[in-house]
């Protein structure tokens, strides 16, 4: 369990989709880093950093520029985390240690004031998606894993590639209801029952990204607004934080181009939006 030190704050960002294809968010990206990195301040890299992952044999400007921004953090005192998203989850050890960053279990837990707060990618919600749920299953699988981060670069590539192409085919011919959280599944993790078989007890808070949904949910059957109702407050049992996603390449109208999540020791949290 993480707890924000008393005179310092936690940033929360996700589904940045880092790649060649997004210069202008990596710019967003770096200052954004710079601007809250300071002591005792806690940044939270929820997953789905980078676009794709091909292990950490492969680096490239982006991947290059992302650890000289995480280092240039940790200098000014900040500590970095970061949890897998469905599109980064080969992260490694090798690439935490180059950067600089700790590399947390999803969901990871913190203490804030009287408030337990589940932290999670979130795709682990999304469980109306069952072919979906079924690929992460496997590909969570550390054998799995062994197994093709032991293939050719070249072949990773090609597969990495071929799968991103499968689940773009899929998401548009899916409705749109199946890739959001499932409510029933939100409710079951506050009380403890993680699909994964975690367990810790009843949660106060859940804040995950991965939806593309940015929303400030008051309760946990409520589904999701177009628009978080209200961007600060104080944190409160039932509470359900959606991140934003990260777009400054190609945003679309009336959508933030991205943002994160400022929370405080005393449970005060606001949400940040960049339009
Ligand atoms: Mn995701």
């Amino acid at each position: 369990m993480i707890e924000i030190p008393q005179h310092g704050a936690a940033f929360f960002a996700s589904d940045l989709h880092l790649s060649e294809h997004t210069p202008h968010t990596l710019d967003a990206f770096e200052n954004w880093l710079a601007s809250v990195s300071q002591d005792d301040a806690l940044i939270f890299l929820l997953g789905d950093l980078f676009e794709v992952w091909y292990g950490d044999d492969y680096s490239d400007a982006t991947s290059n520029r992302v650890v000289q921004a995480i280092q240039s953090a940790k200098s000014a005192g900040a500590k970095v985390y970061f949890m897998h998203g469905n599109r980064d989850f080969l992260i490694g050890e090798t690439f935490a240690e180059a950067a600089g960053l700790e590399i947390l279990p999803d969901p990871e837990f913190l203490l804030v004031k009287h408030h337990v707060v589940l932290i999670t990618h979130g795709d682990q919600l999304c469980t109306d998606d069952k072919p979906y749920q079924k690929f992460r299953t496997q590909s969570r699988d550390e054998k799995w894993q062994a197994n093709f981060l032991a293939l050719p670069l070249e072949k990773r590539i090609e597969t990495a590639n071929s799968i991103r192409t499968e689940s773009k085919a899929h998401k548009a011919n899916s409705a749109l209801s199946i890739m959001d959280a499932n409510t029933q599944t939100v409710a079951e993790s506050f009380q403890g029952k993680w699909p994964d078989g975690y367990y810790i007890g009843k949660n106060d808070v859940i804040l995950h990204g991965h939806t593309h949904r940015c929303a400030i949910h008051p309760d946990l059957s409520s589904k999701a607004p177009t628009k978080p109702e209200s961007t600060q407050g104080e944190l409160l049992k039932g509470l359900r934080i959606v991140l934003p996603d990260w777009n400054f390449d190609n945003p679309e109208k009336n959508r933030p181009k991205g943002g994160f999540l400022k929370m405080l020791a005393t449970g005060e949290y606001s949400l940040n939006l960049f339009s």
